[in-house]
């Protein structure tokens, strides 16, 4: 049997946590070998609001063991990326639709120290990125659009996850496709059936209002369990037919 635990990765997204609790949730999240913390900073310009900067974001780090997931959202992200020190293991992302210079960025990232992530927004296509994909040790595919949690997932960005992972496997590149946005019960199961590695938790899954969090992160892992099966399921009947 495989072990969902291991096998995908969950990003937890800080912004949705209990701010008024913060520290019980990283503790939990500790204890549950949560793979990441996901920072979101926004600038008010890419994405319509405003989020966590790094000030705030350092108070987290130096209190955790769990590395970092940065997810930049915002506009020509080469004037910020000093302010980010890596920390083994963390990935630092930016988007493709932000940068000028995307190919020069991510070297820059990985020169820094961390790994390399691009993010696609719903609208983006995949062929967007066909230049720097051997570049990048993450791609993340947003499942909403930038800016806020509580949103409703864009359907056909499930197919994007799936194409991604399917040209990931004929070229034989080594990327990890992370999925952000409405990551719940009801699409966690094709989300991973269609090739992700990493899924950010935020308020409709991980986080969820009344729910303790343990809980939901109990429940998150059957639901990638499923998505798990399912993605075999899938691949025996390709190799079947
Ligand atoms: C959205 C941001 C996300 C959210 C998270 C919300 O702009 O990038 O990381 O924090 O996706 O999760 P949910 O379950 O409320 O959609
Ligand atoms: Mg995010």
């Amino acid at each position: 049997m495989i072990d969902g635990k291991d096998k995908i990765k969950i990003s937890a997204s800080i912004m949705c946590a209990d701010w008024m609790h913060l520290e019980d949730d990283i503790r939990i999240l500790e204890k549950e070998g949560i793979q990441y913390i996901h920072y979101d900073i926004m600038d008010g310009f890419f994405a319509p609001d405003y989020c966590l900067g790094t000030n705030i974001i350092n108070v987290i780090r130096k209190n955790t063991t769990i590395p970092s997931d940065y997810h930049l959202m915002v506009e020509e992200p080469s004037r910020i990326l000093s302010n980010f020190e890596p920390e083994p293991g963390a990935i630092l992302s930016i988007h493709y639709e932000a940068c000028r210079n995307l190919h020069r960025d991510l070297i820059r990232i990985k020169k820094m120290g961390f790994k390399a992530g691009v993010i696609l927004n719903p609208a983006t296509p995949l062929n967007a990125i066909e230049y720097v994909i051997e570049e990048v040790d993450a791609i993340g595919v947003m499942t909403v659009n930038p800016g806020y949690a509580g949103q409703k997932l864009v359907p056909q960005t499930i197919k994007k996850i799936e194409m991604l992972s399917e040209w990931r496997q004929k070229d034989n590149l080594k990327f990890e496709i992370s999925v952000d946005g409405n990551v719940n019960a009801e699409n966690i199961p094709r989300m991973v059936a269609s090739g992700c590695d990493i899924l950010i938790g935020g308020s409709s899954g991980l986080f969820v209002n009344g729910n303790p969090l343990q809980e939901s992160i109990i429940r998150m892992r059957s639901y990638i369990e499923e998505g798990l099966n399912q993605r075999n399921r899938s691949y025996d009947n390709k190799i079947w037919y």
